[in-house]
């Protein structure tokens, strides 16, 4: 039983969708996501596990669709929309979808792809089947996949269980005080846990309404918070910076208008890459807010949280949340205590079930004991647990998106005038991390910038693209090591 669409039935007249100026009952929601899944399963019993991929736009669609493919038995893969072909079809390709859902914007895109790969592809508006029986679907039985980034290559599918997602959101809802009288805004993309869990899935769990801004705007984002219903917010740094610029930018009486507008919000949150200080202490001086800052992972959901009531230390990460066991080991797995900084481990309900199609990979993300490793090296002082940074040097944070080096020197290297190249991520205030790539020229190559910058457009989605360009003869001895990347990265700042 798939209890977030079962307790959509406690909540039937209540509002759970707000999208381009439309609303959308509870009641709407699962007439809709059933007609969907009986759709999806033209005749059969059950969809058993089928993967099914999605590039639908935020909104009522996207809901109902990840509702139907889960009420149908299917495993929902939805894809982010700023995707060039060839990574969408890497998806496609990685889990044998057998079907794409596309937004009429997106059609286009994989026309060509599907009608080659034999591939059903279809419109939101043609999923709709008035009859028909839908199976009983168990919890430990797959329900999403998520693309990741790692150390390796290639992006790697992040499998969770119907029951992982329930224990991710219990958690946050426990933690936070999420009601039915909740309306949260949702700007985060749709394709990574924190807009589909953090924010969606814990305010359809509560009977709460989850109104969507397609895209991130400041003025927008100021006028809908400035609704008297609004009760929270989500967002990572790059958000709440870009936010803080805006505001800084008007008039006194539209700044006084904001501020007291958004002091009336019970909480709001930042996560997804560490929050500078100097951005917190300006989101309180104007909205009178001190940000929850929490931690997480695609692999795990929220593992630690700041307080919803006690102090929110700046600068750190908080505790564990309920239901979340978590340690700091050194290299040998061994406990570190007294403020010593060694790796996060994480255990509990939450933590997925396996990278799809990569048993390997999955093992090594274990310890012997099944703790799961994050990779994120920090420490803890009296409770409370504060970030310092990651074990590899191939992991960029940029805009709250987790991007690998080694995929983006992958893509450039199979350029034909490149001969070798390091890509960085580099300190911003702004963005977390700016991405560089650093390029060595084949000899007598006339390499142009632009040209290589549209070019890296087709092959990686726009938040995966180099910023900087820098051409060198050659790159220092064995720059891919991580203390070279470190040296490249300080001579260029
Ligand atoms: C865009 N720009 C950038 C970057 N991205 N500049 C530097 N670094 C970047 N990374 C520039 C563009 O070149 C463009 O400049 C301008 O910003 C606007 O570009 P656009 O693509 O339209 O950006 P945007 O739509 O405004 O996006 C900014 C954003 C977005 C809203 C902050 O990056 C975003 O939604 N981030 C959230 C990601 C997220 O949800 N992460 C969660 C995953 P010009 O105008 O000059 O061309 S992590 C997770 O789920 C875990 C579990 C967790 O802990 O939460
Ligand atoms: P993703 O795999 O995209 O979910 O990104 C997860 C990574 O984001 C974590 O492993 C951390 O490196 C980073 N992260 C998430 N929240 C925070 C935070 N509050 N402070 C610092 N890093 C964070």
């Amino acid at each position: 039983m798939i209890q977030l669409i079962e307790r959509a039935s406690y909540y039937t007249n209540q509002l759970a969708i707000i999208a381009e100026g439309q609303t959308f009952t509870y009641q709407q929601l699962l007439e809709r996501s059933r007609s969907i899944a009986r759709y999806l399963l033209d005749g059969k019993a059950d969809l058993d596990g089928a993967r099914i991929v999605f590039m639908v736009t935020p909104g009522f669609d996207y809901v109902a669709i990840q509702w139907g493919i889960w009420l149908a038995g299917g495993v929902a893969v939805p894809l982010n929309p700023g995707s060039p072909i060839v990574v969408s079809a890497y998806v496609i390709a990685d889990t044998a979808a057998e079907m794409v859902i596309a937004s009429v914007p997106y059609q286009d895109l994989f026309h060509d792809y599907c009608g080659s790969q034999g591939i059903a592809l279809k419109e939101p508006v043609a999923l709709d089947s008035p009859m028909g029986e839908l199976p009983t679907v168990e919890v430990y039985r797959n329900a999403m996949i998520l693309y990741t980034s790692g150390t390796t290559g290639k992006p790697k599918g992040v499998v969770t269980t119907h029951i992982n997602i329930q224990s991710q959101i219990t958690s946050l809802v426990q933690a936070w005080d999420w009601s039915a009288n909740d309306h949260i805004l949702n700007v985060l993309p749709l394709h990574h846990v924190h807009g589909i869990i953090n924010v969606l899935g814990c305010a359809l769990w509560s009977g709460a309404t989850c109104e969507f801004l397609n895209k991130f705007d400041s003025k927008n984002v100021f006028e809908i918070l400035s609704k008297e219903s609004m009760t929270l917010f989500m967002a990572v740094p790059t958000i709440y910076h870009q936010l803080i610029q805006y505001w800084e930018s008007l008039a006194d009486i539209d700044r006084k208008r904001i501020s007291m507008a958004l002091s009336k919000l019970r909480l709001m949150v930042s996560g997804s890459a560490a929050l500078p200080v100097s951005v917190l202490e300006k989101w309180k001086a104007l909205s009178g807010q001190t940000l929850l800052e929490r931690y997480g992972m695609t692999e795990i959901g929220m593992a630690i949280s700041n307080p919803y009531v006690g102090t929110r230390r700046p600068g750190y990460i908080g505790a564990a949340l309920p239901g979340v066991k978590v340690r700091i080991v050194d290299e040998q797995f061994k406990d570190l205590i007294d403020e010593a900084q060694g790796e996060i481990l994480v255990k509990g309900p939450g933590v997925f079930k396996e990278y799809w199609g990569l048993p390997e990979a999955t093992k090594d993300s274990f310890t012997l004991d099944g703790w799961f490793k994050t990779g994120d090296i920090a420490f803890s002082k009296n409770g409370d647990y504060k970030i310092v940074g990651r074990s590899s040097v191939d992991i960029i944070k940029s805009g709250g998106y987790k991007i690998s080096a080694l995929e983006i020197e992958e893509v450039l290297r199979s350029y034909g005038e490149i001969a070798d190249c390091a890509v960085l991520g580099l300190p911003n205030e702004e963005w977390g991390e700016l991405i560089v790539a650093v390029i060595v020229p084949k000899r007598d190559a006339s390499l142009k910038e632009k040209k290589l910058d549209e070019w890296m457009r087709t092959q990686l989605p726009k938040y995966k693209i180099p910023r900087t360009y820098l051409f060198l003869k050659e790159l220092p001895r064995n720059a891919m090591g991580k203390v070279v990347k470190k040296e490249l990265a300080k001579s260029i700042l």
